[in-house]
């Protein structure tokens, strides 16, 4: 896949006149850069963000490197649709149709996290039903769970570069938790908010968190709970990681469906949160506040509190 397109690639990819992309790269609507030989370059992930941000309908994605999708546009579907839709491709297994599905609501400029807490959600929850009344139940939900993997990680892969000032959010789910896919979506959506996401994935021991925190100079942590022993444990263990956090200022959020065991701790830099909407929001609000270790400056030693 190339790195970057050309104003007459972008304007086939969209279905609009090479002159209007020339015309909004000089004015800068589009980011471009210049060739040694002086011709405007637009790159892939800067594309995609125009294409979304500006709600144009793109006509040829294989240009833009992504999958041809033969879908209902999200516009023409409710959200409703679209899980029913992805729940079918999901469960026939059609890489290409769920791909489509996702990367076509994607483009039509919604946000990653109403994608994650409306269709992918759903759909996912109704494939876990499926092992209940049906021999290959397993085997269907693990074909799912690696296409929604596939899917999320093609979206986050399309996302504009992180700013290298951008405050740095590290997270992933607790030891003994193997759910691989909510923390990935975590990762993707707080990228796409602004943040520089570094996602541990599953089964990570808090300390290893809380050692790639100071690492990485974190301004948040993120916690994803999705298994129920590993969520008892956290509920035991979490002061021990956000008490040296709540010390450096570091923002601790604890989401994922074994939420609910952790109902009643009360600290003051832990946040619960039921969606991924309300992650964005969070990320939202610290980038306001103008939160963040390498963009505001975090204290190099734990402050008296
Ligand atoms: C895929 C899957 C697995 C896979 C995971 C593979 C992988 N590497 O990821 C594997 C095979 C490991 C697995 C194992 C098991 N599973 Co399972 N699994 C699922 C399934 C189908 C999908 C999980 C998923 O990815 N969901 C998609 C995400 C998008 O949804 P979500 O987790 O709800 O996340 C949303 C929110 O919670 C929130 N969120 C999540 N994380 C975060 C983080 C932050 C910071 C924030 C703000 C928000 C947030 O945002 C997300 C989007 O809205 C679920 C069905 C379900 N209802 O989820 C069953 C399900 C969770 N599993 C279940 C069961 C029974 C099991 C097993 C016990 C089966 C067995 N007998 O071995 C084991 C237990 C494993 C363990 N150690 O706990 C049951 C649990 C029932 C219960 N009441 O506890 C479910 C509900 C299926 C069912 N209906 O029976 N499973």
């Amino acid at each position: 896949m190339k790195p970057f397109l050309s104003p007459r690639q972008l304007a086939k990819a969209i279905g609009l006149s090479e002159s209007s992309l020339k015309r909004w790269a000089d004015d800068g609507r589009i980011a471009a850069v210049r060739t040694g030989g002086g011709h405007r370059r637009i790159a892939r992930p800067e594309a995609i963000r125009f294409i979304r941000d500006s709600r144009l309908t793109v006509v040829r994605p294989d240009l833009l490197g992504l999958p041809e999708a033969d879908v209902v546009l999200p516009e023409q579907g409710s959200e409703d649709a679209l899980a029913e839709a992805l729940f079918r491709a999901l469960l026939h297994g059609d890489r290409d149709r769920a791909f489509g599905l996702l990367q076509s609501a994607f483009l039509a400029g919604r946000p990653l996290a109403w994608i994650f807490d409306g269709p992918v959600r759903s759909a996912m929850h109704r494939i876990g039903e499926i092992w209940q009344h049906r021999r290959d139940g397993i085997a269907v939900e693990h074909r799912a769970t690696d296409l929604c993997i596939q899917a999320a990680m093609q979206l986050r892969l399309s996302l504009p570069a992180e700013d290298a000032m951008a405050p740095v959010a590290v997270g992933g789910a607790p030891s003994g938790d193997p759910y691989l896919l909510p923390s990935l979506m975590a990762a993707a959506v707080l990228q796409e908010t602004g943040l520089r996401a570094i996602n541990l994935g599953p089964d990570t021991p808090l300390a290893s968190l809380e050692q790639a925190a100071w690492q990485h100079d974190a301004a948040v942590v993120w916690l994803s709970l999705s298994a129920g022993e590993a969520a008892e444990a956290v509920r035991r263990d979490l002061p021990r990681l956000a008490g040296p956090l709540a010390e450096r200022g570091v923002e601790l959020i604890v989401g994922g469906r074994e939420i609910e065991r952790l109902a009643g701790l009360r600290q003051a830099n832990v946040a619960l949160a039921h969606r991924m909407a309300e992650l964005a929001a969070f990320a939202r609000g610290l980038l306001a506040r103008g939160g963040g270790a390498s963009a505001g400056g975090r204290d190099a030693e734990p402050r008296a509190t």
